[in-house]
């Protein structure tokens, strides 16, 4: 297969979407020795086929605004994949939504679905709605717009959304709410529900924690310890939180947190009593980072505007758990001088094409977010399996299902990702055993 001709007519038929072709790029790449190997794939046209959505909805959203003010907004479902089980993946609510970063989201989702051992295919959704200053009411107002066009693509054994940034417990509730009223169904649609109606206890923990057991994984294979270490972390919402309390009880200092509006850097790290305090700055009180900066000025500096990946100083380990594209080449040779020896990513697709050569060339633990961020998903299909028998799990066996899965994850990415000189190429190991999965099931599916 030549890998530079398919990418260039993939640019040619989407020539105004960067990010799905960044993505797109970056697999292709690093399966094409793969995918050479079985000819028969190429015969039926399997890696195009896996590359376009199998379908995309967009939609008008129409609400109003707590001063009567009707607003429009935009929706979207990619439903990119369903070779290995109902289409599955979360809901977006950011400004910066279109459909460019909706692609490559619901494509990377399907790789990262095939990872983690459970039966589920590939999707995401979302709207370029700002839930940033809105009301209760408005929030509640535009998810039952939004489910009011989007619940007749979606169903517990057909598309099951679930949160992404911008999308939490509340928003999850009123959307379920909203498709239980339209369908007159109580079904596992949603996953991230409350726990008091169908929610999964350790989902809204899953992702972060999943990523620091995956970091775990990746420093036994060097024989390092967390204890000690200090982490940069981005982003200060539902990964980044669970990321950072997970790595204070394991002993780790949290040198950073960041939002959209600028970073926090405390050179002697965070306590657990600060740490509280950001937790429920964020979460009760939807506050900015910055709040934190002004109250505690002897802790951390802020930076507006910047990320925070140039000011950590001494660093060892670096966790992006904001937005795509928030580590470029600059960010990764700081972070490197710094004595960054790994990066294990909350965040789907933080790091450009730039950085995470930087990080390879530099053979330091690089992973990939649809390896390490896996846990989110998986705890959210832990969510479907408890809601279709009616039960559930204990925190602790969840918690024991999502350390196995996110060890199985590391597992498969040693196997397909082990270059000759012993360096784990994580990116190429997840890339590899997520497509291997897939198109298996689509060559014993037929073209469909
Ligand atoms: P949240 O909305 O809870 O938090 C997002 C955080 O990132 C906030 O601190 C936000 O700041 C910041 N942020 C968002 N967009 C930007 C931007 N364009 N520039 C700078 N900062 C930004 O979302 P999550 O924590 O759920 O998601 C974070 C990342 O993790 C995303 O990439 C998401 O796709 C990924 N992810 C999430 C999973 C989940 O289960 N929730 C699972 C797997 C991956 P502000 O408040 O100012 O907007
Ligand atoms: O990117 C992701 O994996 C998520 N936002 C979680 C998706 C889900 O269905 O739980």
């Amino acid at each position: 297969m030549d890998v530079k001709l398919f990418i260039e007519d993939l640019k040619g038929r989407f020539p105004n979407e960067p990010e799905y072709l960044q993505a797109v790029e970056e697999v292709v790449n690093s399966i094409a020795d793969v995918y050479s190997q079985y000819p028969a794939f190429e015969r039926v046209n399997l890696l195009e086929r896996l590359c376009i959505p199998d379908r995309i909805y967009t939609f008008r959203v129409s609400w109003v605004d707590d001063s009567g003010r009707v607003r429009n907004n935009m929706g979207y479902r990619v439903q990119h994949n369903n070779a290995i089980g109902p289409y599955k993946g979360g809901i977006r609510f950011h400004s910066s939504v279109n459909l460019s970063i909706l692609k490559f989201l619901a494509f990377e989702q399907t790789f990262k679905n095939s990872l983690t051992t459970l039966a589920m295919g590939g999707a995401k959704g979302g709207s370029d709605f700002s839930p940033k200053g809105k009301s209760d009411m408005e929030i509640m107002r535009f998810c039952q717009a939004f489910v009011n066009e989007l619940y007749r693509h979606i169903g517990p054994e057909t598309d099951v959304p679930a949160g992404d940034i911008g999308v939490g417990g509340r928003e999850v509730g009123y959307m379920f709410g909203w498709y239980k009223k339209m369908t007159r169904e109580f079904t596992g649609t949603f996953t991230g529900k409350g726990l008091d109606f169908g929610g999964s206890l350790i989902r809204p923990e899953a992702t972060g924690y999943g990523n620091v057991y995956f970091l775990q994984n990746m420093l036994a294979t060097r024989g390092i310890d967390l204890k000690g270490k200090r982490v940069a972390i981005s982003g200060s919402g539902n990964v980044a939180l669970y990321t950072a309390q997970k790595l204070l009880s394991l002993g780790a200092q949290i040198i950073s947190f960041s939002d959209s509006d600028g970073s926090i850097v405390a050179p002697e790290g965070i306590t657990q009593e600060q740490f509280e305090e950001i937790f429920d700055l964020k979460t009760l009180y939807r506050g900015r980072i910055s709040e934190f900066a002004e109250k505690h000025p002897d802790v951390c500096t802020y930076y507006p505007r910047e990320r925070p990946w140039k000011h950590v100083g001494k660093v060892d380990i670096a966790m992006p758990s904001a937005t795509q594209n928030e580590v470029d080449g600059d960010d990764a040779r700081a972070l490197l001088a710094a004595g960054c020896f790994a990066v294990s990513e909350g965040a789907n697709m933080p790091s450009t094409p730039e950085a995470i050569a930087e990080f390879q060339k530099a053979r330091i633990l690089y992973a990939p977010g649809k390896a390490a961020n896996a846990g989110g998903v998986s705890v959210s299909g832990l969510e479907m399996a408890q809601n279709a028998q009616m039960l559930r799990w204990t925190a602790e066996e969840v918690d024991n299902r999502l350390r196995q899965i996110m060890a199985d994850i590391h597992t498969q990415c040693v196997e397909h990702g082990t270059e000759a000189d012993g360096y784990i190429n994580y990116v190429r190991g997840a890339n590899t055993a997520g497509f291997l999965k897939v198109a298996r099931a689509m060559m014993a599916q037929g073209v469909v």
